[in-house]
């Protein structure tokens, strides 16, 4: 399967208008609240409002279901008891399925079948919040002729998918 670019998913949503502003990666021209990356990541249609497929709390869980294979957009899960201070639970480089936890407590599941993520955080902590942050890596063409193509990734974009959620105690 050929592996579609951020830039890819734009064009084919977006048709003639991808270059206009309602189709930049951080308009929501569909006013759902999602911005345009942020819906590509998560495999949501950026020009229709589909509320239901926002990431929730469920129980004590945080559930998503982002796209199966998103080259070039990093995709993590923080975490946090207070609000102010957030820490990395989860990541899930640009390009890969799989995901690396960053605490023993973090314990991440994988609908292999519809990709649904859910995360859960097992410390006891009374309260738990959770946010997905969705980073674009734009790869830059080398400007120097005697160097060959290669690239180097830029991390051009972060956006914080809101409103943080909550766990119940
Ligand atoms: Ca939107």
């Amino acid at each position: 399967m050929a592996a579609m670019t951020p830039v890819h998913w734009q064009r084919y949503y977006f048709g003639t208008n991808y270059a206009e502003p309602e189709a930049a990666f951080d308009a929501d021209s569909d006013n759902d609240g999602l911005l345009t990356l942020v819906e590509i990541a998560l495999d949501l249609d950026p020009t229709s409002a589909d509320l239901a497929a926002h990431p929730t709390a469920v129980s004590t869980n945080f559930v998503f279901t982002p796209r199966k294979l998103t080259p070039q957009i990093e995709l993590i899960v923080e975490t946090s008891t207070n609000l102010p201070d957030w820490t990395v639970a989860a990541t899930r480089v640009a390009g890969a399925q799989t995901w690396t936890l960053n605490s023993p407590f973090v314990a991440l599941a994988r609908n292999a079948a519809t990709g649904q993520v859910t995360v859960t955080f097992n410390d006891g902590a009374p309260y738990r919040f959770f946010r997905l942050k969705i980073r674009l890596l734009i790869q830059q063409q080398s400007r120097i002729p005697m160097l060959p193509q290669t690239t180097t990734d830029v991390s051009s974009v972060s956006m914080l998918l809101g409103p943080s959620l909550a766990s119940p105690p």
